[in-house]
């Protein structure tokens, strides 16, 4: 099997709100995330809001909030990203871990919030920018770098409230102000950036909420144009600002998606699936310009984009150096009735009967991530990342402080095989970050018992807990594969 390069970077990957806590300390804004409140597999995550009359309420995301409700944060209700796992105070502790283990680089994001509290002031916050500083010096001091996600679900709540989110093209120029302020202000200490997290998945909600509303998605695909422009012109800037900068797009799983059956109507659905959810997004990031197939798209959602000739230029000017994704599990496609369907933040479609599947209902599927592999790098023939990959699971902490983790094991053992015979079939893969490489809190339920961690913390799902750190079994087993550069893996 192919040697991993000498210089491959071995890491793990956090975002901001999932992690960091500290929601209302060092002048931090509220962000859309502040007001989401937990759940489960069962039970959706809720918004939360103060309505005309002063009255709290709760809705979920596909519902409307009532006329001249605003989100906030209401009394009772428990927010697990308020506090999350206290990585805003923990953070040399926590490096100190991710040094242990051998890490060579660290994907985290910037709360946008820490930075522009609003997202619309003229100066920066100088206690956001001097909090990201420490944590990229402290980062240096293990020679670990950083690898930066601009916008991780993190959107400041003012922008979501006053402006429409991303619906409206003026978030354009916020974030363009942004995304300047931290180019300039990290130049020298961080050198990897992604701008938009899973920047595809703002167009797959039709496919994962059945009877999601028509005028939704030509809305999705409207903000999805925006954050596109949003990407191009930070990738520009991050240019002009340091030659050496290296800034990648980063897509939600790959085009990784099968025909359930050998039925050419599931081929061909599942072609237009891939070329939907991955490549329509993908291929504006590497190539500059919308596909030939997205024509058909925009007929098919009936989508008029707004989309300017200034639009058209900046895309084609921000093409990205590097391609990343995360990379969990794979999906099915198929023009048949069928009962079981799989799990996952996106829709994974029926249930391939050749796979085993996680508690929370996630396909385990290593071949898939090297046929994804392939099939990007054959389209895009840029340097590759897995900035994502993992198995979330519930986790026993036993009275001697250890958590016998072995299935998580394997899981990255597979994975890691899979990036192997990627590289031998002469894939161009640079980095591998698994996911919440210290246990935070999930994205799609806010749970903290559906772990990903090879750092166990001890905090449960209604929030108590020492936040004490403990080493789980597959710490030192990844301790291992990274010092002997994916060889040992035993
Ligand atoms: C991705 C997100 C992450 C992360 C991960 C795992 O979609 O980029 O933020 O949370 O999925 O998902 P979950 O936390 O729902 O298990």
């Amino acid at each position: 099997m192919k040697k991993f390069p000498k210089d491959f970077l071995w890491g793990g990957a956090t975002a901001a709100n999932q992690c960091e806590g500290g929601w209302n300390e060092g002048g931090k804004g509220l962000a859309a995330s502040d007001v989401i409140s937990a759940g489960s597999l069962t039970q959706p995550r809720y918004i939360t809001y103060i309505d005309q009359e002063g009255n709290p309420g709760k809705a979920t995301s596909l519902h409307h909030l009532p006329e001249g409700a605003k989100r906030a944060v209401i009394d009772g209700c428990y927010y697990p990203y308020h506090e999350a796992i206290d990585f805003y105070h923990r953070y040399k502790e926590d490096i100190a871990l991710f040094a242990e283990m051998g890490f060579k680089i660290f994907r985290m994001s910037i709360a946008w919030t820490r930075i522009f509290p609003k997202g619309i002031e003229e100066e920066p916050s100088q206690e956001g920018l001097a909090f990201y500083r420490n944590v990229f010096l402290e980062l240096k001091k293990y020679k670990i770098e950083p690898l930066v996600t601009l916008s991780h679900y993190d959107t400041p709540l003012y922008l979501e409230e006053e402006f429409g989110g991303w619906k409206n093209r003026k978030l354009i120029a916020l974030f363009d102000r942004y995304s300047e302020v931290v180019f300039k202000e990290y130049k020298g200490l961080v050198k990897y950036w992604l701008t938009f997290n899973e920047i595809n998945s703002a167009v797959m909600l039709k496919d994962l909420f059945p009877g999601y509303p028509a005028h939704k998605v030509k809305e999705d695909f409207q903000l999805l144009h925006y954050q596109l422009v949003a990407s191009a012109r930070a990738v520009k800037r991050a240019h002009e600002i340091d030659p050496n900068y290296v800034v990648g797009c980063m897509l939600a799983g790959g085009p990784c998606k099968y025909p359930l059956t050998s039925d050419p109507k599931d081929v061909i659905l599942t072609q237009e699936r891939i070329q939907e959810a991955t490549y329509y997004t993908g291929d504006v990031m590497v190539f500059g310009e919308y596909p030939y197939f997205a024509k058909r798209i925009w007929e098919k959602y009936d989508v008029h984009l707004d989309i300017t000739k200034d639009d058209i230029a900046d895309l084609k000017k921000g093409v990205v150096d590097i391609v990343t994704y995360s990379y969990y599990s794979t999906g099915c496609v198929t023009t048949h009735e069928v009962s079981e369907r799989a799990g996952g933040n996106i829709d994974m479609g029926p249930k391939n009967p050749y796979l085993q599947y996680s508690e929370w209902g996630w396909s385990f599927d290593p071949d898939g991530l090297r046929y994804s592999l392939n099939e990007y790098y054959g389209r895009y023939r840029k340097p590759m990342m897995i900035v994502e990959n993992g198995l979330g699971a519930i986790d026993v902490l036993e009275e001697d402080g250890k958590v016998h983790d072995l299935y998580r094991i394997e899981y990255v053992k597979a994975h890691v095989e899979a990036m192997a015979q990627a590289l031998a079939d002469g894939v161009d893969l640079r980095a591998y970050t698994p996911w919440g490489c210290i246990d935070l809190v999930s994205a799609s339920t806010g749970e903290m018992k559906k772990r990903y961690g090879f750092i166990y913390v001890d905090k449960d799902n209604e929030g108590k807990g020492s936040l004490k750190r403990y080493r789980k079994d597959s710490f030192y087993w990844y301790q291992k594969c990274i010092a002997s550069n994916g060889e040992d893996l035993t």
